[in-house]
């Protein structure tokens, strides 16, 4: 099973909205055959795994999902491992897929192989932790990612935020971005730093680029709209947005998602619920204060990396990743669960899960 884990991330980034899956056949102590879940729409993980070898009879196939038992794009893969002559499956999860959720495993039971669930289930909640959610509640498991100093800045009195952090903590949000469907930031972002929020990594796949941007005032010049020939950008406004920048906007190939909200904000619980009725499944927010909080404050965040460099630049007015009216009582502080702490060159860089 940690063999078909190690497989099932090599499709991280290539495979959403659609699960990670790696499956490995042994027998009699042997590995037979392995194979993962390459890219979106093309054959699942243990079909490719009985396709590297010529005979799978008597096996004991390995999978970190449940198999499914369903015609989407593919054939149901259960079909395949009964047919094969597979005699036991272990399986790290079950598949929450309403389509499939359990009925994948009574299937393989029905025709008398021997079906084992929980191994390695910790690591496989969190391999695949955005599609688990996704495929539940049609969400995107959103990442808010932050960049600070020691005393807790995101910029300079002046605005200056190129760059707080070193080049390593930077790499480390292009993996990021290449991980996630989508990386969103607000219109107050790309007014002032003009970014092309793309994934910079040789072979690296590009994200699709979401401005939170009420009254759809992205200019036509900036370098997010310019590039939106090159990986898609979505604007998502409230509905006073003015139609002919809307039609500009469009013109210009970018997406416009109407959400609830006035000429100040857009409702957030209402973006990510069309975002993922858009096929988003994990989000990686890169906001300001502003946007940051409104995130929070709507429950939408579900993880946090924070990269903190060991500078200090003061200011009582330089903005901090966190804006917005804030709690009064210690006691309404958002906690965060699963923190880990590493390094990212001299900078420190903090994960944790959003408590909810
Ligand atoms: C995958 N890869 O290796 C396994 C999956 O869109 P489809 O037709 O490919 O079906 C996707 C569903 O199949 C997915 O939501 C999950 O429930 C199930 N298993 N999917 O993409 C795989 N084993
Ligand atoms: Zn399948």
């Amino acid at each position: 099973m940690h063999r078909a884990l190690e497989l099932a991330a090599r499709g991280e980034g290539f495979v959403h909205p659609n699960p990670m899956v790696g499956a490995v056949l042994a027998r009699r102590g042997n590995v037979i055959g392995e194979g993962w879940h390459e890219r979106h729409g093309e054959a699942h993980a243990e079909v490719n795994a009985l396709r590297s070898c010529d005979d799978a009879a008597g096996a004991t196939l390995y999978v970190t999902l449940e198999p499914c038992c369903h015609h989407g794009k593919t054939p149901p893969c259960t079909r395949e491992i009964i047919a094969r002559g597979v005699t036991r499956v272990v399986i790290a999860i079950e598949d929450p897929n309403p389509l499939v959720a359990g009925r994948g495993i009574a299937e393989l039971r029905a025709a008398g192989i021997a079906v084992e669930v929980g191994v390695g289930r910790a690591e496989a909640l969190e391999q695949n932790r955005a599609f688990l959610k996704y495929i539940v509640t049609r969400r995107p498991w959103v990442t808010l990612k932050t960049a600070m100093t020691l005393d807790g800045k995101i910029a300079t009195r002046a605005g200056e935020s190129r760059w707080i952090t070193g080049e390593e903590a930077r790499r480390r949000v292009h993996e990021e971005r290449a991980r996630n469907m989508a990386v969103a930031t607000g219109i107050g972002t790309v007014l002032a730093d003009d970014p092309l929020l793309d994934a910079r990594l040789p072979g690296a796949r590009q994200p699709a680029r979401v401005v939170i941007d009420s009254l759809a005032r992205l200019p036509l010049d900036s370098r997010l709209a310019r590039s939106a020939g090159r990986s898609p950008v979505w604007l998502v406004h409230a509905p006073i947005a003015p139609v002919p920048r809307l039609e500009a906007l469009r013109a210009a190939g970018i997406a416009c998602i109407a959400c609830a909200g006035d000429g100040r904000r857009v409702e957030i619980a209402d973006a990510c619920r069309r975002l993922g009725e858009a096929g988003v499944a994990s989000l990686l927010l890169e906001g300001g204060g502003e946007l940051n909080y409104s995130f929070l404050a709507a429950r939408q965040v579900d993880e946090v990396i924070a990269f903190i460099a060991p500078r200090v630049i003061g200011g009582a007015g330089a903005a901090s990743p966190v804006g917005g009216a804030g709690v009064a009582r210690l006691d309404d502080a958002l906690e965060l669960v699963d923190v880990t702490v590493g390094r990212a060159g001299a900078d420190v860089m903090i994960r944790g899960k959003l408590k909810h």
